[in-house]
């Protein structure tokens, strides 16, 4: 498939730090169109998603931010992804802040009916209202989309995950109520320990084969599963993570299993950014996934 869909998704609301809405701006400044043509892609982009801002700011319902602005903005990335599908695109959705995975997921759960999915990211987005310590609905993206959490979140997506289709790597920031979901679950997660003992090949190796059942793969990547010295412009850094290289080595592994169908790059805040380093760190990941290679 040589078809690509961008869809920029300029969301804050799922977290309290302002900023991360010009991700997709940053991603696109970057040269996001021009480095994926260069490699033979006939890049389509579809623009922003409407994002409700205004008073959505204030409200809450129960601890979670932003309930119903968050469901709204859900629903039309749902719809925006499902019209790339039906272009036979590969879609590439660009962050703004990870509770847009409630939406990009909604879609691609309703196009494959056994998606495997990648959580690359320094936390596991596992929580539910009753273990959230924010109540910020992008610490929650990855529960919502394998059925838990308030039912408006998880009524975007008629299909949901299962937790046996589903990889984190990267993992080093856990609320209790994450590590307790995924030992009851028993979910494969590759924490910076493992990617420590075990070396970025031999994680992505153990990935693929975990996920060599499903009908395709989607990677969610949060930019903050690498070191905040690589990607210092995201919302909720964490010391201890991902180099440049073993992504770029992650990267060009997924590429050349032919597994991956669909992808998002989140959390991009280009106000805490130096110099838009972690959007071009964003977009040097996205070639590599999507083909670019050293030789
Ligand atoms: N676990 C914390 C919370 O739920 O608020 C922090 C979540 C950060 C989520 C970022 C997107 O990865
Ligand atoms: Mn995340
Ligand atoms: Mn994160
Ligand atoms: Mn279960």
């Amino acid at each position: 498939m040589n078809k690509l869909a961008i869809l920029g998704v300029p969301m804050d609301l799922g977290q309290a730090r302002r900023g991360v809405d010009m991700g997709p701006s940053a991603i696109r400044y970057a040269g996001v169109a021009g480095r994926l043509k260069k490699l033979g892609y006939t890049v389509k982009d579809y623009g922003n998603v409407t994002v409700d801002n205004g008073t959505a700011q204030e409200e809450t319902h129960g601890n979670l931010k932003n309930l119903i602005a968050v469901t709204q903005t859900s629903r039309r990335i749902r719809d925006a992804v499902k019209t790339m599908l039906e272009d036979n695109s590969f879609p590439l959705v660009l962050g703004g802040d990870h509770s847009m995975s409630i939406g990009t997921l909604a879609a691609m759960t309703a196009h494959y009916n056994n998606l495997g999915v990648i959580w690359y990211d320094a936390h596991g987005d596992l929580n539910v209202p009753a273990t959230s310590p924010t109540g910020n609905i992008h610490g929650m993206p990855l529960a919502v989309n394998l059925g838990y959490g308030h039912d408006m979140l998880t009524q975007i997506g008629t299909r949901k995950l299962k937790t046996e289709n589903v990889v984190l790597i990267g993992v080093r920031d856990l609320d209790e109520g994450e590590r307790a979901f995924i030992r009851e679950h028993n979910m494969l997660a590759f924490t910076m320990h493992e990617v420590d003992v075990l070396g970025m090949a031999a994680v992505i190796e153990q990935t693929l084969a975990h996920l060599a059942h499903t009908d395709g793969i989607h990677l969610s990547l949060d930019l903050d599963a690498l070191d905040p010295m690589y990607c210092p412009g995201v919302g909720t850094p964490v010391l201890g993570g991902l180099t440049y290289r073993e992504s770029h080595l992650a990267m060009e592994l997924l590429a050349a299993s032919m597994r991956i169908v669909s992808a998002e790059f989140v959390e991009v805040n280009p106000i805490l950014d130096e110099r838009n380093k972690t959007a071009e760190v964003a977009v040097a990941l996205i070639a590599s996934l999507l083909g670019d290679t050293l030789l």
